[in-house]
């Protein structure tokens, strides 16, 4: 993507333009938005859970390279901005609020496929992330089971009113619950809407997957990899290592997304 970047010095003034992004070797052109995503170091960090569900498991250690993730899921204001500037059309709004897209500019973008989720990303100079960088975003290195620790913690995460933990029955603005935020601080890993990752999804994956920046099955599948749980999930799967799947053409009112970035 090539662009044209205004030169601003502290003092306010615009002393140029230049046009960057394009090439595709070495360093990468930061995004315009750069300053809203947080920094994922690279190394180790444990993935999957023994004694979780059997597509979490083997539990396993994965080097992944240094990235960039979205501090927070994908705004309606963000969307939207890509739907005015691309023509392409607004996603539907849920079924309980016939406003909600153009009425809630902080709130997450919902009833997103994967195609419009990765054209978002694309447009904004991102891609989705892979379910290995999702994951290791939300729970750091240490294999915690929350994106803020090993114990369940009111307030932290905005899931099903039955919890009745947080003051939201559907979606919250995002980054609503700082508690909750992730060692990297990123937010909402847990909970108020389910994102998409790049990956296709297969059960079995993790006892085939490189040890080093796994991209997923090679695929098709019948479906793609969605994270985190949203404002209707229990608890559970609101887990870091909690692995769901939705068909790549199917648009739900709790799933949305996030984008990742490579420095390189
Ligand atoms: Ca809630
Ligand atoms: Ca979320």
């Amino acid at each position: 993507m090539r662009r044209l970047v205004i030169l601003v010095l502290a003092s306010g003034v615009v002393i140029g333009l230049v046009s960057c992004g394009g090439a595709r070797s070495g360093k990468q052109a930061r995004p315009a938005d750069f300053q809203s995503m947080v920094q994922v170091p690279a190394g180790e960090f444990v993935m999957g859970r023994q004694g979780g569900a059997e597509d979490e498991q083997p539990e396993r250690r994965v080097t992944l390279d240094e990235f960039y993730i979205d501090r927070t899921e994908v705004t309606n204001a963000q969307f939207k901005a890509y739907c005015d500037a691309t023509g392409r059309l607004y996603p539907s709004n849920p079924m309980w609020d016939a406003d909600y897209f153009l009425a809630n500019p902080t709130y997450p973008a919902v009833n997103l496929t994967y195609d419009q989720a990765r054209g978002y990303c694309e447009w904004a100079g991102k891609r989705l992330p892979t379910e290995a960088e999702w994951e290791k975003a939300a729970r750091g290195t240490d294999g915690r089971i929350y994106p803020w620790g090993n114990a369940w913690a009111d307030s932290a995460a905005n899931l099903t009113s039955i919890l009745a933990t947080d003051s939201y029955e559907r979606a919250a603005p995002v980054g609503s619950f700082p508690k909750g935020a992730s060692p990297w601080g990123a937010l909402d890993m847990a909970g108020n809407v389910w994102e998409w990752c790049a990956d296709w999804y297969g059960l079995d994956y993790y006892a085939q997957a490189p040890a080093k920046n796994p991209p997923g099955p090679a695929g098709p599948t019948p479906w793609r990899v969605v994270r985190g749980g949203g404002f209707s999930s229990p608890k559970s799967d609101a887990e870091t290592s909690n692995r769901s799947k939705n068909p790549p053409e199917q648009a739900i009112h709790h799933l949305g997304c996030r984008c990742a970035w490579s420095p390189r």
